[in-house]
């Protein structure tokens, strides 16, 4: 006999910065208001996390995975396998970006019973008030099924502005858990949905639309001073895919989380043209409010394969003088680079090395975190798979190994990837980077690393990577600080070392 229980697995992403899964904190909101019991099971912190699942669900209506493309698949799969194992009739309900990415090959996995397609607040609880009465699935919006062994795909659910979405169920994260994982306590918020842009390697548009709308600024003052009082929160990660779109509405934040007398530390990520609208008053003004970090797509040192990714809206002389009234305002300008975008060669390459060495160089402080270009299904590059020669996976396991820290490609494979693998490890260690998992390493070894900096930016400018000996010490010496550790096989995902 099924109790009002809603059971969710989290499986680990490869990556240090632990903190609860937006996605079913969203979802889980509408089935509290309706009475369910909702159970959380997140890998990252959970140990045995596979023998909790199969308990939890052993009285419950369903279990609900959320999952990005990448190596959360292979948890998703273990799971969902244990699960139907137990009772193949148990209903296992996948959502996220992956399934509303590809709904209809998700859906055809063997361990998958049904797929929910973007916004999943009020499809998730249509669909287990439907499980629950033992009643027809098939008129709810927004979601995908299995009968007979064929595959179903109901009517698209239109997207609801953010305005209208119900807050997200934080107390059910275990924030004493993420803390000790990540030696961190903080958590992300969304203030704002979708982004005006459309680039090329990007998959926002195809989930959310290019409709950007946001969550007026007294609501975030209120809902972000309580967020991090309740929770004792010393950092709130707005994960809005562009939170400068409205730059009086930032403006607004800011005055009114200094009025309020706000603690918390705060970063947003936004498009490099927007953040480079903001004046030195506008900087100091979002300082004082506790903005302390501004991650930027700068993506590529190179017009030619700005071009290509569909983002000549980027201006570097903007990106220059904004880095430094950044750190004039005490602000991070964070920057993310994705090498080996189709079209790069080793001209380009070399430009957009230049440019990040010449920032960092002329502007302390600056950051920049690098990629392997991944391409995303969804995404508009996509498009040319075929004629970019790259093999699309033709089941769900076959994208569990799409990782931007380790992406093969047609055009960057053998020695060539080792060689960029390697550069780009160097990157890591020639500048200063602060990531959000807490700094864990003895002043000996910070002062050992702060060392391999100068032959790491030799090497970058001469663009000389034989016999990378600062690689295997920098090994050694991350092994002084083994506290923190990404929760999936981190070995195999990254092949080179990581600072
Ligand atoms: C925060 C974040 C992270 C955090 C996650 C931390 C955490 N504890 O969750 C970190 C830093 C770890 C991260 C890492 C990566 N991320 Co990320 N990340 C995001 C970001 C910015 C926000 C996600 C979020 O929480 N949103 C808020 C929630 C409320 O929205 P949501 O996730 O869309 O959830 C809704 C629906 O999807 C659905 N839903 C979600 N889960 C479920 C579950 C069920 C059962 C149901 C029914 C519905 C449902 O309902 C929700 C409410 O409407 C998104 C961009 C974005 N705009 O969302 C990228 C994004 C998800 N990341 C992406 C990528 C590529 C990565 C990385 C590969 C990047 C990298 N360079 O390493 C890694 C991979 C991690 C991994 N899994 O292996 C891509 C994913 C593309 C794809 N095809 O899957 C995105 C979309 C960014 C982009 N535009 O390309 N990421
Ligand atoms: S600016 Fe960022 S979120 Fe917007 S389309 Fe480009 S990559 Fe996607």
């Amino acid at each position: 006999m099924a109790s009002k229980k809603v059971v969710f697995f989290f499986p680990s992403f490869a990556s240090t910065e632990a903190t609860a899964p937006l996605g079913i904190l969203a979802v889980s909101t509408p089935l509290l208001r309706a009475g369910y019991a909702v159970r959380l099971i997140d890998s990252t912190i959970t140990p045995n996390y596979k023998k909790r699942v199969l308990e939890e669900v052993k009285d419950a209506i369903c279990l609900g995975i959320s999952l990005v493309t990448g190596p959360m698949i292979r948890e998703t799969v273990e799971i969902a396998r244990a699960v139907k194992e137990w009772n193949p009739e148990f209903p296992v309900i996948l959502g996220g970006w992956h399934p509303s990415l590809l709904p209809k090959q998700t859906l055809a996995a063997d361990c998958v019973d049904i797929i929910v397609r973007g916004q999943g607040e009020d499809a998730l609880l249509d669909l287990v008030q439907h499980l629950e009465a033992r009643s027809a699935i098939d008129l709810i919006p927004g979601i995908g099924f299995k009968r007979n062994g064929k595959l179903f795909m109901t009517t698209e659910r239109p997207l609801k502005p953010i305005v209208d979405l119900p807050p997200k169920a934080y107390h059910l994260a275990d924030f004493d858990a993420y803390e000790r994982s990540c030696g961190r306590r903080w958590a992300m918020y969304t203030s704002s949905l979708a982004c005006p842009f459309n680039c090329a390697y990007c998959t926002n548009a195809g989930v959310y639309g290019r409709k950007w709308n946001a969550l007026p600024p007294e609501q975030f003052v209120e809902e972000t001073v309580d967020l991090t009082e309740r929770y004792r929160l010393e950092l709130l990660w707005v994960v809005d895919d562009n939170f400068l779109v409205d730059l009086d509405r930032a403006r607004l934040i800011a005055e009114g989380l200094v009025r309020a007398n706000a603690r918390f530390k705060w970063s947003i990520q936004a498009t490099t043209n927007l953040t480079a609208r903001l004046s030195l008053e506008d900087l100091k003004l979002l300082r004082r409010g506790g903005l302390h970090q501004i991650c930027q797509g700068v993506d590529s040192g190179s017009q030619k394969i700005l071009k290509l990714m569909n983002k000549t809206f980027q201006d570097y002389d903007d990106i220059y003088a904004c880095a430094a009234r950044c750190l004039k305002a005490g602000i991070r300008p964070s920057f993310n680079i994705i090498f080996a975008y189709p079209g790069e060669g080793p001209k380009e390459l070399h430009e957009t090395v230049s440019f990040m060495m010449d920032v960092c160089r002329r502007y302390p402080g600056a950051e920049f975190w690098t990629n392997i270009f991944t391409p995303y299904p969804g995404s508009p590059v996509m498009e040319h798979a075929e004629e970019l020669g790259i093999q699309v996976p033709n089941s769900l396991e076959g994208w569990a190994d799409f990782f931007p820290r380790y992406t093969v490609l047609p055009w960057l494979n053998g020695r060539q990837h080792e060689r960029l693998q390697v550069m780009r490890d160097y990157l890591r260690i020639a500048f200063d980077r602060v990531p959000i998992a807490a700094d864990t390493r003895d002043r000996f070894t910070q002062l050992a690393q702060k060392a391999l900096q100068w032959p790491a930016r030799w090497r970058l400018d001469h663009d000389f990577f034989a016999c990378p000996f600062e690689l295997a010490i920098n090994n050694k010496l991350k092994r002084r600080t083994a506290a923190l550790k990404p929760a999936v096989d981190a070995k195999r995902l990254e092949p080179a070392a990581a600072c």
